[in-house]
Formats: structure tokens, C-alpha cells, sequence
């Protein structure tokens, strides 16, 4: 799929959503950044909300089921625990939500998880839609374009989020569980690293005389992939997954070029050390040739989700038959901002080959299905639970009342 933020295919995406959460009967909301909600009263208007959700963003070519699989399930699971209610075979004290939020991916707008950190208070609405893609349009802009630049209030934050998603990695399918629980979400430094040359013909300028912005890209590239192989096994991931570089002629010498640097890492300290390495690195390369620039630098501490919900996650995979597998997340997902509000979790089901961000991006169907029964499962013992954890694991009297 190419349903990149706030481009025309991911707005019919969004259409189908609201059109499917509106004949479901959902009390719809959309917020200032386009954050799509479909709320349903099951325990009375000031009973503690459950969210669950993901995103319907996908990075550029990408793969149908990162964040879809989220959204689409959390749906599904709502509609059949309101048919459980409505038939008197679950007494829900809390109300469920279902929310698709904008931007998670980071592709066209930088930062990633944006509409989500705006809902946890992370970063302002009008910052967020400020944010400029490569062609210098607004977040703002685009989603008013879709028609996706809301004007509703954002529900009360929940008690507890719940996210299902595709592993995107390789742990579950190598260790044959089908369910994953994720326990430790890695941290990452992202920066935009802005290289400026000089301008010149590439046949006559003699060669001593260049300042080859992109060559000096291409040893910082190099060196990043270097500090990865340097570092202990799965301690440090690098990449630059984005490259713009400018006049981008075959005959001119690169005089500017944008690099999108990723550093991830499940240890603070070694994003430290990461992080000094490749500020030696683009001293070394940059010298005196070249101007370096950071023109951004997003900072996202390592972390872990709530041990409660984690317990939840896998005494409803064991009701299902199914052993559950604790395991790290080396993706960011909408949860870790989740996580600064209430007890927040993701729960994965195996990608095939490892695969993410690939139209190859696959997960076999019996799987998804099983993901979709944790998710139900976890979300029943919320609404329905006499007390709820709190982001410190203390449990507090759910004070919903009893439909
Ligand atoms: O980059 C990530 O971790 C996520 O896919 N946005
Ligand atoms: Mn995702
Ligand atoms: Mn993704």
C-alpha cells in the first residue's frame, strides 16, 4: 500500500473507517491533528474508557498490515464485545474506544508518532501541524486537503491502551510462537543531518579543489553501519533510510545533501555513546570542506510497558491454548506515547521472513485471527475488571458503574 500521512489514498482510507465506524453505530471524533476516534457507550457516560487502535499511515510502498492490522482488529473486537454486552454475557464497567492515529510512521512528516504524542500532551497541535514534508507542505495543510483537519474534543485519556501489530522483526517466526507480548520498547535518536559543499562542474573542477557534499554523506553512512557491526550483538541499530541532495544533477558536484539518520538501541547509554561516535564521525568527514548542520534531533528514551498488562496479555494467551513470547520492540508504536498517560501495551503476532515496511510484509491469516482473540480477550477483562492497574501497577477499584 502507498497511504503515506495525509495523501489522497490515505484519506479514502480514512473515509472507509469513519463510513464503517459510522454504520456501526460509533460516536465519531475527529481531533485538531486528524485523529480519527469511534467511541461506544457500554457502561454509561463517566465510566473509564479502554482504548485500543493503531494507525492507517504506511510508510512509501509499504506493507498492508503495519498499523491496518491494529485499526481493522480493534474494530472488529469492539463490535463483537458490545454484541457479548448486548447479549448479557459481559457486564462491562468501562466504555471502549477505538482510534487510528495520524502519523505514526514518520514517513512524510517528521516526527514519528505525532498524533499520538499531541493526544498524550507530548507536543502541541499547532506544532504537529506545522510539520513541513519534503515538498514544504503543511501537516496542517494536507490534512485539511482530506478534509481530516478536525475540530472535535479528543476523548478523556483512557485507563488502559491496548495495541495489536505485526511483530516487524524476525523473533517470533525463529522462536515458533504465534503471539508475542512486548515487554521493553527500544529507545532511538533521530537526526537530520544537513552537508553543505560547494557547486562545481564535475568534468574540469580538478579534484583537490571539491567539496563533494555527497561524498562526505557516503562516509557517514558508511561509518554509521560501522558502528552497528562494531557494537554488541542487538545492542545498536544505524541506518539513513532517506537521502536529498541538491542540485541532484549528473554533471554537478553535490553542494547540499539532507540525510535522515536513525540510531536505535535498547540501552540509554549506548544511544549516548552512539550518539558522540557520529558527532566525531561528522567532524572527521565534515573538516574543512564541509558545513555540517543538525537540523533535527528527536531524542525517544528507551522503555518498557506496563509489567499488569503484560501478566493480562499472557494469561489470555494461555486461555487460548497459545504460549505468549516476551520479547523486545525495536519499532516505535503509538503506545510508547500511550505510555505517559495509562497502562499501555503491544501485543504481535508473527511477520513473516521479519518483513516490515515491504509490500512484502505478510502474516499467515490463522495468525492475524489469533491476534485479533488476544486482543478481544485482554479488552474483555478490562472493561469488565473490578480494578484496574495504574502505570505504576497499582490497582485502583474500577469505578464504572455496573450496566
Ligand atoms: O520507525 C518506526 O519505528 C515505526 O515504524 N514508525
Ligand atoms: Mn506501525
Ligand atoms: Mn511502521
Amino acid at each position: 500500500v502507498h497511504r503515506p500521512e495525509a495523501t489522497g489514498a490515505n484519506g479514502a482510507a480514512r473515509d472507509h473507517l469513519v463510513s464503517w465506524l459510522t454504520h456501526e453505530g460509533f460516536a465519531l471524533r475527529v481531533d485538531a491533528v486528524g485523529n480519527v476516534f469511534g467511541l461506544l457507550d457500554l457502561a454509561g457516560g463517566d465510566a473509564p474508557l479502554i482504548l485500543t487502535g493503531s494507525h492507517i499511515d504506511s510508510q512509501p510502498d509499504g506493507g498492508r498490515l503495519d498499523g491496518t492490522y491494529g485499526v481493522v482488529s480493534a474494530v472488529l473486537a469492539a463490535i463483537g464485545l458490545r454484541a457479548e454486552a448486548r447479549a448479557g454475557r459481559m457486564r462491562p464497567r468501562c466504555n471502549i474506544g477505538v482510534v487510528a492515529w495520524t502519523n505514526e510512521e514518520g514517513a512524510r512528516f517528521q516526527p514519528s508518532l505525532l498524533g499520538s504524542s499531541v493526544y498524550a500532551g507530548a507536543v502541541a497541535a499547532d506544532w504537529a501541524l506545522d510539520r513541513r514534508d519534503g515538498g514544504g507542505v503543511s501537516l496542517g495543510e494536507a490534512l485539511a486537503t482530506i478534509g481530516y483537519r478536525g475540530t472535535d474534543t479528543a476523548p478523556a485519556h483512557p485507563a488502559a491502551y491496548v495495541e495489536l501489530h505485526v511483530e516487524c522483526g524476525p523473533v517470533l517466526e525463529a522462536a515458533g510462537r504465534r503471539l508475542g507480548i512486548f515487554d521493553r520498547w527500544w529507545g532511538c535518536r533521530k537526526i537530520e543531518l544537513l552537508l553543505e559543499g560547494e557547486a562545481a562542474h564535475t568534468g574540469p573542477t580538478p579534484m583537490a579543489q571539491r567539496r563533494d557534499a555527497l561524498l562526505a554523506a557516503s562516509r557517514i553512512i558508511v561509518g554509521l553501519r560501522e558502528m552497528a557491526d562494531a557494537a554488541a550483538k542487538d545492542a545498536l541499530h544505524t541506518s539513513v533510510g532517506r537521502l536529498e541532495l541538491w542540485p541532484n544533477s549528473p554533471n554537478v558536484v553535490p553542494a547540499r545533501v539532507r540525510l535522515f539518520i536513525e540510531l536505535r538501541s535498547p540501552e540509554a547509554a549506548e544511544l549516548m555513546r552512539a550518539e558522540a561516535a557520529l558527532q566525531a564521525l561528522i567532524a572527521r568527514t565534515a573538516a574543512d570542506r564541509i558545513t555540517a548542520i543538525v537540523v533535527r534531533d528527536e531524542y525517544r528514551r528507551p522503555g518498557r510497558f506496563t509489567p499488569a498488562l503484560q501478566a493480562l496479555a499472557e494469561t489470555v494467551a494461555r486461555g487460548l491454548g497459545e504460549a505468549s513470547l516476551r520479547l523486545d520492540t525495536v519499532a516505535a508504536h503509538d503506545a510508547l506515547s500511550l505510555a505517559r498517560l495509562c497502562p499501555s501495551i503491544v501485543v504481535a503476532t508473527p511477520s513473516c521472513g521479519g518483513l516490515c515496511h515491504t509490500p512484502l510484509e505478510r502474516t499467515e491469516p490463522a495468525d492475524l485471527e489469533l491476534g485479533l482473540d488476544l486482543l478481544t480477550g485482554m479488552l474483555r477483562a478490562l472493561l469488565t475488571a473490578d480494578a484496574l492497574p495504574d502505570r505504576e501497577g497499582q490497582c485502583h477499584a474500577n469505578s464504572g458503574a455496573v450496566a
